[in-house]
């Protein structure tokens, strides 16, 4: 299979380390692209209409985006390891991945009204709007975050949102906030993680 992905994108990175999780990552051929919806990337559009990464090639089939992804790794040796069955740790599973994607959304949002867009067109009112809501959810996440948190999708991805939060500096989200802290520390030390490190900067 390949994996059209990116060393600075947390959704990229999100599907390397369930890869990884799941004892499938040599199976997958990672291929590093640049995307931005100022430049487009010819060879990406060939395979996803939004022009983004990450996306998966396998025989006779295509597929984006990362939650998609995930899911179908996670089912591709007909066992389901990383989305619970149970109906509600399932939910809980995919609520947390839904929370990490809109720290990621919110994250990119940030950027381009701190340093991406030309300077006389950013937006302060936006960008801490945006803020706001990354904030919010790393205190949701410190209220809900237990200490056992299980190794599933949800973990992953809010691990791999954390970790780009962290990479570009969008928010200190470790201060005042020990139990998710100490949840990321441990979560970090995976080989899984150790493997996938973030890095680059994106091209516009
Ligand atoms: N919801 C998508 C988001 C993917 C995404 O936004 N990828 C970024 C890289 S971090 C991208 O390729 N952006 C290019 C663009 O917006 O045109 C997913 O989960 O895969």
């Amino acid at each position: 299979m390949k994996l059209l992905y990116q060393t600075h994108s947390p959704y990229a990175r999100k599907v390397l380390v369930a890869a990884h999780e799941l004892g499938m990552a040599d199976r997958l051929e990672v291929i590093h692209h640049e995307t931005s919806p100022t430049r487009r990337n010819d060879e990406v559009f060939a395979f996803n209409p939004l022009g983004k990464v990450p996306v998966l090639i396998d025989t006779g089939l295509t597929l984006f985006d990362s939650n998609v992804i995930c899911e179908y790794l996670d089912h591709l040796d007909g066992r389901s390891r990383l989305i619970p069955t149970d109906a509600v740790a399932r939910y809980r599973t995919l609520q947390l991945q839904a929370l990490a994607q809109g720290m990621a959304d919110a994250g990119i949002a940030v950027r381009w009204e701190a340093e991406r867009r030309p300077e006389a067109l950013r937006w302060p009112a936006m960008r801490e709007g945006q803020r706001a809501k990354i904030v919010a959810a790393c205190d949701y996440l410190e209220a809900h975050m237990d200490e056992g948190l299980a190794t599933d999708l949800g973990a992953i991805a809010v691990a791999t949102t954390l970790s780009w939060i962290e990479f570009r500096h969008v928010h200190d989200f470790q201060a005042g906030r020990p139990r998710l802290a100490a949840w990321y520390a441990r979560f970090c030390e995976r080989p899984s993680m150790l493997a996938t490190a973030l890095s680059g900067d994106t091209l516009d």
